[in-house]
């Protein structure tokens, strides 16, 4: 089995500080968690960031802000959320791949998202995955459905993904696939033989299927994005609380946590 990726999703787009105070908002915020991650054993940051006014935001700008400030602190991969929030318009949701980071969010469908509905028409799908293929970007295609691991399945096919594909799989969001370990087992069996995988379980399922996508030879996302609680009824106290837990069951496990380097060569970013 290869080492184990973890990635820290360390702000998201719709958790607030009045939901757990412990969310890093700001650039150096963001910078000092990214830190702190990658010293628990986190090898991906996946990133969204914020306005002034602490709201979600896909301007370049601020993306850059973020950036740069994570790159000052650590060598981490940094992946650009490209879903940004519900509603963001895709010509802003394109914008910040301009800064080629060597990661970003491909999300492989639409579907009601809480009480929204998070809109992916494929004509956008497609002109973001070109994008990344131009920039040589790694995309990580998100799937919440069966529909959406088949239609992601078929941008490998059609090339506009290269081949090996990341894939992964965000269980447990209302009204997407619940975080039933089963859906997690059949998505990976859906996966051709050098595809690779991660789970990101929304909130309590966070912890649930971490074990499950370990012993699968699968990698795992945590991170106050999908979760702000540690344990029924206590806030998580950071991002790097989460993930020295996974890497703390992983190593009990007997599967031994990757570098970033390692995870630059599983996944086959570019140099
Ligand atoms: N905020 C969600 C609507 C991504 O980062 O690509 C979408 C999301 C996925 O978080
Ligand atoms: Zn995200």
């Amino acid at each position: 089995m290869e080492k184990l990726i973890i990635t820290a999703a360390i702000t998201g787009a719709e958790t607030q500080k009045t939901h757990n105070p412990n969310l890093p908002v700001t650039a150096a915020e963001q910078a000092e968690a990214a830190f702190a991650c990658v010293q628990a054993g986190a090898s991906i940051i996946h990133i969204h960031v914020r306005d002034e006014q602490e709201k979600p935001s896909q301007n370049i700008n601020h993306f850059k802000q973020a950036y740069e400030a994570i790159k000052a602190k650590c060598d981490v991969i940094v992946q650009f959320s490209t879903g940004g929030a519900v509603g963001t318009p895709i010509q802003e949701r394109l914008a910040p791949l301009d800064l080629k980071p060597e990661m970003a969010s491909l999300n492989a469908g639409s579907l009601n998202f809480g009480d929204e509905v998070f809109e992916n028409l494929p004509k956008d799908i497609e002109h973001l995955a070109e994008k990344m293929r131009q920039l040589d970007i790694k995309p990580e295609i998100e799937v919440y459905d069966l529909g959406m691991l088949e239609y992601g399945l078929s941008l490998v096919k059609q090339g506009l993904v290269a081949a090996p594909a990341h894939f992964q799989f965000v269980l447990g969001t209302r009204h997407g696939l619940s975080g039933d370990p089963e859906n997690l087992i059949y998505m990976r069996n859906k996966l051709p033989e050098n595809a690779t995988f991660a789970v990101a379980g929304i909130g309590r399922h966070q912890l649930n299927l971490a074990p499950v996508a370990i012993s699968l030879g699968g990698h795992v996302r945590v991170g106050l994005e999908d979760n702000i609680y540690f344990r029924k009824g206590e806030l998580a106290k950071s991002n790097a609380q989460l993930v020295e837990r996974v890497a703390r069951i992983a190593t009990e496990m007997e599967r031994p946590v990757a570098s970033v380097a390692e995870t630059r060569s599983i996944l086959k970013i570019r140099k």
